[in-house]
């Protein structure tokens, strides 16, 4: 067999890095950029046989998100443009730990195992991948080690360049979803500006939104894209949103998420320092490859007010649920909002008690959320550090689709719900998607940021990092919230709960990083810290 040849070949200049273990997380690998050469390239050979597996093309992302800009990382987008299938996490880890004498031997051993070793026609599919990489100074570089595996499996692949890794994954939906009933879009870059900024245009039809928003673009893939997507959609004279947009440097890599960006905005619970924005404006921030959005503002007295993921769904599932009531629909779909263990304890009473909207709690990780949001027909789904997005299920789409309205304010909320639909890329949370869909309904309701806080008080809440000796004995069950080893560790840790009002804590190991994470909330700050840091010693 020719191929395995080929790849003892190609994988020559990308040898093993030894003494180190990688393992496919819940954000695909990630590490230092000159150490992923091996891994990218046993990521194509991955793709090539899930995409002979499939029937179907795979997508390729290579990107470490919201990590500094010296790292780089690369994961695996299935068919409808979700995350990896769980079950084969664990062949990617295989293969990306192989050393490059046995990888041919490797790969032939995992054809055989995931693709039933006698099924001819299987075996000569031709694998279909799509890839594209983020601003990264290391990703062109990447793209050959990844190019050189492809190849010498045969893959038919196209190179969609720079994006961000929502675009990537639209892409791979639409690719996938063409010529069918569920075609989701072009599978192109202006395919993807075209089905938002129509969308958007229903939807903010007749509407204005007080106030310009300024965007933090974490220096990333977001700045040149949302600067695409604004020539598709309408100006701030024409009635469109005044956008501000700040931390777009893409030439200077170093400075990628330095300062700015979702997630120092989250973790420092402060704005970018160099932010020009007024008093009470309107701003948000997006991650280095724009799959994550906070919003934010600061009062006068210089207060930062944070508006996370939680109150992003928070917002989305009022607007949801008040037009599915209007448009007649509220017996018929199912809506809920699916959290983690990090949600802020306010957010879950307030869906809960004032929405009056089902919640559900998964572990942390996107491919936990969207699977349980699937299971609604309308799920809303959020991690507070703002990834998500919202599912439609097939029978809700259809339902708003097909529905005739029996009055103007019917068929009013039908067109805002299909258009809905568009607007949230439904394949995976999208920064620049999400913001829109927050812009549109902040539009409706005529809400400045201030009023969007308002609508609960969150608890004041704490999360310490923890670096721990063996982060592998810590156990968690409950959707995360209880430790079920160390033995003992639980229950001092709600005897610690006790001590305080209103207080909650759970620790668990991260998935990201070699860590313990512990959260805490109580009612007051001064509370919080001690819970936390008395949890926190607990684990230590
Ligand atoms: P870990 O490191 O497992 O806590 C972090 C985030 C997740 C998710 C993943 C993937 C927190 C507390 N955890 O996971 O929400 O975003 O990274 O990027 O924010
Ligand atoms: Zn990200």
């Amino acid at each position: 067999k020719a191929f395995l040849d080929r790849i003892t070949k190609g994988v020559e200049p990308y040898p093993i890095q030894e003494g180190k273990k990688y393992e496919y997380g819940t954000a695909g690998f990630r590490m230092k950029a000159p150490l992923l050469d091996h891994v990218i390239y046993t990521v194509g050979l991955i793709a090539a046989l899930r995409s002979k597996k499939r029937n179907a093309t795979i997508g390729i992302m290579i990107t470490a998100s919201h990590n500094p800009a010296e790292d780089n990382g690369v994961k695996l987008v299935d068919p409808l443009g979700d995350m990896l299938e769980q079950s084969w996490e664990g062949y990617a880890t295989t293969l990306a730990n192989t050393p490059n004498d046995k990888l041919a031997k490797e790969y032939e051993i995992l054809l055989n195992e995931t693709l039933i070793s006698n099924i001819s026609q299987v075996h000569e599919r031709q694998a279909k991948v799509v890839f594209a990489r983020d601003t990264r100074a290391s990703g062109p570089y990447l793209v050959t080690a990844l190019k050189a595996a492809l190849d010498a499996v045969n893959v038919e692949y196209k190179d969609y360049g720079i994006m961000t890794t929502p675009q990537l994954h639209y892409i791979v939906r639409c690719v996938n979803t063409l010529n069918t009933p569920y075609h989701f879009g072009e599978p192109t870059e202006k395919g993807y500006y075209e089905k938002m900024a129509k969308a958007f245009k229903t939807l903010m039809h007749g509407r204005t939104i007080q106030g310009p928003i300024t965007v933090d673009c974490a220096n990333g893939v977001g700045g040149p894209k949302l600067r695409e997507l604004i020539k598709y959609l309408p100006t701030a004279k024409e009635g469109g949103i005044d956008f501000k947009i700040v931390n777009d440097d893409v030439v200077k890599p170093e400075a990628l998420n330095f300062e700015c960006g979702a997630d120092y905005v989250k973790t420092k619970q402060r704005a970018p320092p160099h932010s020009i924005a007024q008093p009470r404006d309107r701003c948000c921030s997006l991650d280095g490859d724009a799959d994550r959005v906070v919003y934010y503002y600061t009062d006068e007295q210089k207060t930062f007010h944070l508006l996370d993921g939680d109150r992003i769904a928070t917002l989305g599932a009022v607007f949801l649920a008040d037009m599915t009531r209007v448009a007649g629909l509220d017996q018929k779909l199912k809506i809920g909002i699916v959290q983690t263990a990090y949600a802020n304890g306010a957010a879950t009473e307030y869906v809960e008690k004032v929405l009056k909207l089902p919640v559900t709690v998964t572990p942390t990780g996107v491919k936990h959320l969207h699977h349980a949001a699937a299971r609604y027909d309308i799920g809303v789904y959020f991690e507070a550090n703002g990834h998500g997005t919202v599912l439609f299920s097939d029978n809700a789409i259809k339902l708003i689709r097909e529905s005739e309205p029996k009055s103007p304010g019917q068929k009013h909320a039908l067109d805002s719900l299909s258009a809905c639909i568009d607007l949230i890329n439904q394949a995976v949370g999208d920064a620049i998607s999400d913001m829109l869909f927050a812009e549109v309904v902040l539009a409706h309701k005529s809400w400045t940021p201030e009023n969007w806080r308002n609508t609960y008080i969150d608890l004041p809440n704490r999360l310490v990092r923890v670096v721990v000796h063996d982060r592998s004995i810590f156990k968690a069950v409950d959707a995360e919230r209880k430790l079920e080893s160390p033995a003992g560790a639980q229950i001092e840790i709600e005897k610690l709960c006790q001590l305080y009002m209103k207080a909650r804590a759970f620790a668990r190991a991260s998935g990201t990083e070699d860590a313990v994470r512990v959260y805490a909330e109580a009612y007051t700050q001064t509370e919080v810290e001690k819970l936390a840091g008395q949890v926190a010693e607990v684990v230590r």
